[in-house]
């Protein structure tokens, strides 16, 4: 027999692998190899070759671990503030309103276009820290603040940069067709004109999006326009991913399905229908408790015909200025059992499991050999506790490419 090599081993662990369907598939007692950025092996301790060899060992003091948390929808970098539309919602105004008015979207459009790659860096970077020092290692950011081919190329670089400058994997979408700029107001198909012959193949030449998204709803664009900017996309070797059925029906979740999306994100108004074409289709449901909550919906996503077809549910911060100034992945696990009613198994596979589903992710999410080594560890009892608690911060260590980033104890 071989022995057994590793570069860390972790030990007095308990692990949520998430690595099967059902629950937490949870080992306790257990201890985790790494070598190089890889798991190498994972069991229960007792079962670890008695030869075996590490260069570093971590008693981790009974803590649980988790797959490093990946948030798979996002738009983190945009610059200015909205806490001013806050309070115009909580004297009566709509968020459409506010839209109509040249807020909303619009606000951030112009602030985002005029400030400068290091100022969106600045401004962008406490928020990624803050969802870091949650145990994030995965986060999607999606562009759409700029809607011109400059501003949409600058804040993906900026998401790209911020990669290289903090201690976690990006992943970016293209958000184009997310709002209407200025000089294309009433000339929606003349702007995805623009989007489709010059904004995408910039971006798909360019390599600095690793897949287009569309707001397909009454108040951005239609079904037939999402169809175009879906088929250019996939033109360019592209996947999609969609914004649907938030505040309408517009069989947005059958149209992902269409084009064998990664993801079809909110769906409060999705149909059964819409849920059978996506569990046909392999397409992931992506659910945003943060919106949900701060425009105070009452309409819920189909949470039993997403389970009964069997459609993988991611959940993630949608961390924006508008709709979710949402800066805790770790919140949307309540948010999702307490809004939603998703049961907190089904709320950590959410942000780990099949969040690397949504981004079309197939070497992370689970604690599992062959796995990269990102690897939350936390001070808590049980894993139900990451859905139960409100506020704080119970992460105690965090784990990147088997490399020790962080650690509290
Ligand atoms: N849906 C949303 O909830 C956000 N974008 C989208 O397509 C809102 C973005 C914002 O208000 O800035
Ligand atoms: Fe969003």
């Amino acid at each position: 027999m071989t022995t057994a090599r590793f570069d860390l081993l972790l030990d007095d662990v308990h692990a949520a692998t998430m690595s099967d369907a059902s629950g937490y598939a949870a080992i306790r007692d257990a201890a985790i190899g790494i070598r190089g950025d890889r798991i190498a092996w994972i069991g229960p301790a007792s079962e670890l070759p008695r030869t075996a060899l590490t260069t570093r060992r971590v008693d981790c003091g009974g803590r649980w671990a988790t797959p490093g948390l990946i948030d798979c929808h996002t738009h983190l970098v945009y610059a200015g503030n909205r806490a001013e539309e806050f309070e115009q919602r909580l004297q009566g105004a709509s968020y459409a309103d506010i839209a109509r008015a040249g807020g909303g979207i619009q606000s951030t459009l112009r602030a985002t276009r005029t400030a400068t790659q290091d100022a969106l860096v600045a401004q962008s970077k406490p928020r990624l820290a803050a969802l870091i020092s949650e145990g994030v290692t995965t986060i999607e950011i999606k562009s759409g603040y700029g809607q011109d081919t400059a501003t949409e190329l600058k804040q993906l670089k900026v998401a790209r940069r911020l990669a290289a400058e903090c201690e976690v994997d990006i992943r970016t979408t293209l958000l184009a067709a997310h709002a209407l700029p200025p000089e294309f107001a009433e000339r929606s198909d003349a702007y995805l004109d623009y989007v489709c012959r010059e904004m995408i193949p910039s971006i798909a030449a360019g390599r600095v999006a690793d897949a287009v998204d569309v707001f397909c709803e009454t108040i951005a664009f239609s079904p037939a326009q999402t169809r175009r900017v879906f088929a250019c996309a996939r033109e360019h070797g592209l996947p999609v991913k969609l914004h649907a059925d938030q505040l309408s029906d517009q069989h947005g979740a059958e149209l992902a399905a269409e084009f064998q999306a990664l993801s079809a994100d909110h769906l409060e108004h999705t149909s059964e229908r819409g849920v059978k074409a996506m569990a046909h289709a392999g397409t992931i449901a992506v659910l945003l408790p943060g919106g949900f909550y701060t425009l105070r919906e009452s309409r819920l996503p189909p949470i039993e015909a997403l389970r009964a077809h069997g459609v993988p549910i991611a959940i993630a911060s949608d961390c924006n200025p508008g709709t979710s100034p949402v800066l805790s992945l770790v919140m949307m696990l309540n948010m999702a059992c307490t809004l939603f009613r998703l049961t907190p198994e089904e709320a950590l596979a959410g942000v780990t499991r099949h969040a690397a589903r949504a981004l079309g992710l197939a070497d992370r999410g689970t604690l599992s050999i062959g796995q990269r080594a990102d690897i939350a560890l936390w001070d808590i009892d049980s894993p139900v506790e990451l859905a139960y608690r409100v506020g704080g911060n119970s992460c105690a260590a965090v784990i990147r490419l088997g490399a020790v980033q962080r650690m509290s104890f």
